[in-house]
């Protein structure tokens, strides 16, 4: 047994099977971070070059998404939990048009592991529910996640209403196909590529 197993149950939709090697590797002591990485976000790789290749198609891609998120239930309770007191609120959720939530769902983990404060806000969401959230939880920063090319200028649109509004929360972005560059561009107080940089990002800017 050993976390390439668990990849392989994702990559062959075996909920069950990913489950309960998950739960033999964390009773085994093998570390949270390599479970994650090689055993649940490697694998979507995997399924997201069959799909570009297609070898699988989307209710597929779906299967292997319920898959690793069954996965990653299980190990939530176990990501390291930073403090005791809320450090403050983020408002998270997925773009407008986008309804991938497996990578916004992992940060947003993350952020509780973290310390703070998350409301999630979910997926599709446009820049005027970015606006009313942040407000009504008096957010200090406003987390935003794309996968697909077409809903990155969603994230220039909640960016620019968020500044319009005159609200004072910081905003930070992710999500495959957003870079560095991009968030410069489009005037992000921060990027990362990953959830865990995610929540070093919060940290500083909520120091900041
Ligand atoms: Co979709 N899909 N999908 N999909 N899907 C991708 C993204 C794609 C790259 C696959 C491919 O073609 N190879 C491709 C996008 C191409 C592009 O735009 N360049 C694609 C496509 C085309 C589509 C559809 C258009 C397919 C169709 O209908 N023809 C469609 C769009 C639906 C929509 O959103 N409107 C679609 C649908 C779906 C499913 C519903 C079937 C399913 C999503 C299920 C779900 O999320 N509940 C799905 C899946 C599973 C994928 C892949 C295979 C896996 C995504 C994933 O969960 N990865 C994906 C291929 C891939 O990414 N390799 C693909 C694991 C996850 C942990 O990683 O989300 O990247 P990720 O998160 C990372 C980092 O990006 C970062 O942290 C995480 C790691 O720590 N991160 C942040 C994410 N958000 C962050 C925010 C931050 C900071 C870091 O700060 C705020």
């Amino acid at each position: 047994m050993s976390v390439k197993d668990i990849a392989e149950a994702v990559v062959a939709f075996n909920k069950v099977r990913v489950v309960d090697l998950v739960k033999a590797e964390i009773a085994a002591e093998t570390e949270v971070d390599e479970i994650l990485n090689a055993g649940l976000i490697g694998p979507m790789d995997i399924v997201g070059k069959k799909f570009s290749d297609g070898e699988l198609f989307v209710p597929e891609m779906l299967q292997a998404a319920k898959a690793m998120k069954a996965g990653l239930e299980v190990l939530k309770p176990h990501f390291s939990s930073g403090a005791a007191v809320s450090r403050g609120t983020v408002v998270i959720g997925t773009v407008k048009g986008d309804l991938h939530d497996i990578g916004k769902n992992l940060v947003a983990m993350m952020l509780e592991g973290g310390g703070f404060n998350v409301v999630d806000l979910g997926v599709g969401i446009d820049a005027e529910k970015f606006v009313k959230a942040a407000v009504e939880h008096n957010a200090g920063v406003v987390a935003l996640s794309a996968l697909l090319t077409t809903t990155m200028p969603a994230m220039k649109a909640t960016i620019v209403a968020i500044k319009e509004a005159g609200i004072a929360a910081k905003t930070i972005i992710g999500g495959a196909p957003v870079t560095e560059a991009y968030a410069d561009q489009i005037g992000a107080d921060g990027y990362s590529e990953d959830a865990p940089g995610a929540v070093e990002l919060a940290r500083k800017l909520f120091a900041s």
